[in-house]
């Protein structure tokens, strides 16, 4: 496939309710979209960096500019044979892998697109449906809390995740295991924790959590091997994890016994399904968390979910979790065994609501045949 011509458009899509984790609060949805053109044919992607540089160090400026500045100009009149060859193409960018995201993702779906075949076929994915869970924000409180988690097991979510930080992380747990006792439960700390805090983390142990996600530091990895072998909660590395090479660091080291695959955080697919590959072959149990995206990016991380190894459910609401209207026109939707289907149509699958997206871009920029303009 021969890379033609990128478009870049920044989005701002409120959501319902703003999200809040231990660390920040999100009122929407600040993604890039990019879309390319090869050959007849049309790819998406998202770049899911938030505003501000709370999760990791990216933001969407950082992103627009890695972006506009060094990622379009490489891959901008490249032939390309195999979409595994993008992540080499983009390596002498360090960093910066949610901008490497939306560009990857798209090349992927163009792939799928030119061999008529889902993204998730071309992936090597054998599931037809994939097992969600919901991850919920802080809350005002527990009995605002147990309303919201009673709200979205009766939609059907198979599993529920909440945030947690200090002052809000034991009683939220009891009171839900209280009220829940059966159900998949685990929790999500963002980096707020220190090995200080051990003793405390170890209560967690008496609540069967099926993970504590991200207790210690974003960017650290063998602390969190000092904790796991205090707690028996299995530890699950989230921000950490920006490379195949760091998840086999953590697991050589027994720093987490469960890896969260975000394909945006390790800049996109080829990486994520690496680390899949590899958790794999060490019977490591992984899922796919979300970045709250819009319905581009989260029928590629459906698509990637759809593997084998994907044995726990992921972060991979039905989209009317999130926003009140999505820029696709086939938004996913929770079946009552909560599951969402894999896409089937060629490429992604996502369905652009190209008229809405133009309402809702806030900046953009397009390369044209000779050089490229903003
Ligand atoms: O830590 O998993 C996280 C959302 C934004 C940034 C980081 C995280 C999250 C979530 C929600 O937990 C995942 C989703 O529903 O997409
Ligand atoms: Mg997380």
């Amino acid at each position: 496939m021969k890379i033609e011509k990128i478009e870049l458009r920044q989005i701002f899509l409120p959501y319902k309710k703003p999200f809040e984790t231990s660390g920040w609060v999100e009122d929407g949805n600040y993604a890039i979209i990019a879309k390319i053109y090869s050959e007849g044919l049309i790819g998406w992607g998202e770049s899911p960096a938030g505003k501000e540089p709370w999760y990791n160090e990216e933001t969407t400026d950082t992103a627009w500019s890695i972006q506009k500045d060094f990622i379009v100009p490489i891959l901008l009149d490249k032939e390309i044979t195999h979409p595994e060859q993008v992540d080499v193409l983009f390596d002498p960018v360090r960093g910066n892998k949610i901008a490497k995201t939306a560009l990857e993702f798209a090349v992927w779906d163009i792939a799928a697109k030119e061999a008529g075949i889902s993204l998730s076929a071309l992936l090597g994915g054998d599931k037809k449906f994939i097992p969600v869970g919901v991850s919920i924000g802080i809350q005002k409180n527990l009995y605002t809390l147990l309303q919201v988690v009673e709200d979205y097991l009766k939609e059907g979510y198979q599993r529920i995740k909440i945030k947690i930080k200090p002052g809000y992380d034991i009683d939220p747990v009891k009171a839900i295991r209280k009220n829940f006792p059966h159900i998949l439960f685990q929790v999500d700390a963002n980096s707020i924790y220190s090995l200080e805090d051990t003793e405390h983390l170890k209560k967690l142990d008496d609540y069967d959590l099926l993970l504590i996600e991200q207790p210690l530091a974003h960017d650290d990895i063998y602390q969190h091997s000092k904790l796991q072998k205090i707690i028996n909660t299995p530890v699950c590395l989230d921000e950490s994890i920006t490379s195949p090479q760091h998840a086999a660091f953590a697991l050589e080291i027994d720093a987490c016994r469960v890896i969260n695959i975000k394909p945006s955080r390790v800049g996109g697919l080829t990486a994520a399904r690496k680390i899949h590959n590899m958790c794999t072959l060490k019977s490591v149990p992984v899922w796919c968390g979300g970045m709250l995206e819009t319905g581009i990016g989260r029928t590629f991380n459906a698509a990637l979910a759809s593997l084998s190894g994907f044995t726990l459910p992921g972060d991979i609401s039905a989209n009317d979790r999130y926003f009140e209207k999505d820029i696709v026109l086939n938004p996913f939707k929770l079946n009552y065994d909560g599951t969402l289907n894999v896409p089937e149509l060629p490429g992604c699958g996502a369905i652009v609501d190209e008229a809405f997206l133009e309402t809702v871009t806030l900046r953009k920029f397009s390369t044209l045949e000779k050089g490229i303009y903003q």
